[in-house]
């Protein structure tokens, strides 16, 4: 009966996730799936989160059924995050959020969602992306296509390329973008770039879809939701995926939220419908565990600071290591320029040179990174950045 089935090439982040488990080398690095690590190369639980679940483990509730749209309380605390505390778009109540499985599931019920009411549009992505994001849209019936983004001549964002091809597109266009720390390149555009992209989405009347699953990590919580709150403020109609696996350390709990911003409340209350038509055709209702987490600290004032500290100090980690391998390679290699490593942001850097020379990386000196040369930064730690820069000056 099934032996028509096709076998699956399976996702080659997660497949060389698995390779790396099985490297027996006491000396193995992984800088390849992007998991936040602490500098003793952990993933870390974090303390607000330990807390929450202390408080959380004293219920005596039974495990219930969410709603289709998940915990209010939790879709109220993820709002607050995105649009900022008190945002006026959130009190015209023309914001419609739902809790979702992890940033994928909102990728996929927004998708579903988007596809079902605009049947005609097409959908493009960064050049290069998350290679589910094609994977994604192309599995909700999307035509889906790239806009240029990074430049492997210069190692950096692409800006006029990018704004040129976005001109073009036609009205109505569904255009995913990364509000923060782009994966893979690390890429990210400034304040005045995303003015310009604002400027192009409303002109052009292209729906911009947000994915951000690093917020915090690039510049600051705040900072990071720049693109979301520019959008707004230009009265756009757009969504937004969210992720907390990396900014939780709650990578198996499946914590994300997808919310759609409309142009009055009415419209947000039949956007919400749709995305819990989405949620019951595909899953029926998310998981509660990893919610109630997020939301109870969230909403507690000090767990909240000090969340908010825990992902500042992944942030400034993160940013010490990839000036820590900087260094490394510019001792190794004086006379090529690696600035453009200092000029990323978020858990990847991004040098297109080293895909080449990835199974030598792999085999003489046990340093994992995927094929685009994509290295996860957030796998550095003050063990091991001297070594990997070595192994990168040696093949390079
Ligand atoms: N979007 C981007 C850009 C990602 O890198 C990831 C990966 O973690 C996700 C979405 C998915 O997040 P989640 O693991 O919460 O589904
Ligand atoms: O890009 C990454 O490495 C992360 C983790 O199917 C990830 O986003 C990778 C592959 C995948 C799910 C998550």
């Amino acid at each position: 009966m099934f032996n028509v089935l096709s076998a699956y090439a399976g996702d080659p982040i997660l497949s060389l996730q698995l390779a790396y488990r099985d490297d027996a080398r006491a000396d193995k690095t992984n800088l390849s799936i992007g998991l936040y690590y602490d500098d003793q190369g952990n993933v870390p639980r974090l303390k607000s989160v330990i807390e929450a679940q202390a408080r959380v483990a004293q219920s005596t509730q039974p495990s219930m059924y969410l709603p289709m749209s998940g915990d209010p309380a939790y879709c109220k605390v993820s709002q607050a995050l995105l649009f900022g505390q008190d945002a006026d778009v959130i009190k015209q109540g023309r914001v419609a959020t739902i809790q979702t499985v992890g940033g994928s599931g909102a990728l996929k019920v927004g998708s579903d969602v988007i596809r079902r009411f605009f049947p005609a549009i097409e959908a493009r992505i960064s050049n290069p992306t998350w290679d589910n994001h094609r994977a994604i849209l192309e599995g909700a019936g999307f035509k889906v296509d790239t806009y240029p983004y990074f430049n492997r001549d210069t190692q950096r964002l692409d800006f006029d390329a990018m704004a040129a091809a976005l001109r073009q597109l036609p009205a109505q266009t569904l255009v995913l973008l990364h509000p923060c720390c782009h994966n893979p390149t690390g890429a990210d555009l400034s304040p005045a770039q995303w003015d310009e992209i604002v400027d192009i989405i409303a002109s052009r009347q292209l729906i911009a879809f947000l994915d951000t699953a690093y917020q915090g990590l690039g510049e600051g919580l705040e900072q990071d939701a720049y693109l979301i709150r520019a959008l707004v403020k230009a009265n756009q109609s757009f969504l937004v995926a969210n992720s907390y696996s990396k900014i939780f350390s709650l990578y198996g709990e499946r914590c994300g939220s997808l919310s759609m911003v409309c142009a009055n409340a009415d419209e947000a209350s039949r956007a919400l419908g749709q995305m819990q038509q989405a949620v019951r055709r595909n899953y029926s209702s998310p998981p509660a565990y990893g919610a109630s987490l997020v939301q109870t600290v969230l909403n507690d004032a000090e767990l909240n600071a000090l969340w908010r500290s825990e992902v500042d100090e992944m942030r400034v980690r993160i940013q010490s290591m990839r000036e820590r391998l900087h260094q490394g390679l510019c001792a190794a290699q004086p006379n090529v320029d690696w600035d453009f490593l200092l000029a990323q942001r978020g858990m990847f850097g991004y040098a297109p040179v080293l895909a080449a020379q990835m199974n030598r990386l792999r085999d003489e000196f046990g340093v994992y990174i995927i094929e685009s040369g994509r290295i996860c930064v957030a796998g550095l730690n003050t063990g091991n950045v001297d070594r990997v820069a070595r192994a990168f000056a040696a093949v390079l």
